[in-house]
């Protein structure tokens, strides 16, 4: 599979492993819109959001309460930003299911 994703969660391309668990990987972006910007994925290679069955999105989303919880009080932000690009015309550059969550902090020029 020639998927960036897929390579990095198999280890061929190195990454920042924030977590894991037998259904998603977790690691820092390599370009952050700010410090501890964070993708979450699942294993499963799927191009995007809308193909997710619904019990796979669940589980996603278990994980994503999970790693967004350990991220804000970690970094202790006081908000983050959640949320998906979904198809290539919404923004999504990687077609394999991403959520991207994103420190915020005071004044900080929307994380960009
Ligand atoms: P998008 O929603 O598909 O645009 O998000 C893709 C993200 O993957 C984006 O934030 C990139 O910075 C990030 N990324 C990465 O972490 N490592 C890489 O080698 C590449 C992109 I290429």
């Amino acid at each position: 599979m020639d998927c960036l994703f897929c390579k990095i969660i198999s280890g061929e391309i190195p990454s920042h492993k924030i977590y894991e668990d037998e259904f998603v990987y977790a690691f820092l972006d390599i370009y952050p819109c700010s410090e501890g910007h964070t993708i979450i994925l699942p294993k499963e290679h799927i191009p995007r959001y809308t193909n997710m069955e619904e019990t796979d999105s669940a589980s996603l989303f278990k994980a994503v309460n999970k790693v967004a919880k350990v991220v804000e009080r970690t970094l202790n932000v006081p908000g983050l930003n959640i949320g998906i690009n979904n198809g290539e015309v919404a923004g999504q550059s990687v077609p394999h299911v991403h959520v991207h969550i994103i420190p915020r902090r005071e004044n900080d020029n929307g994380g960009s």
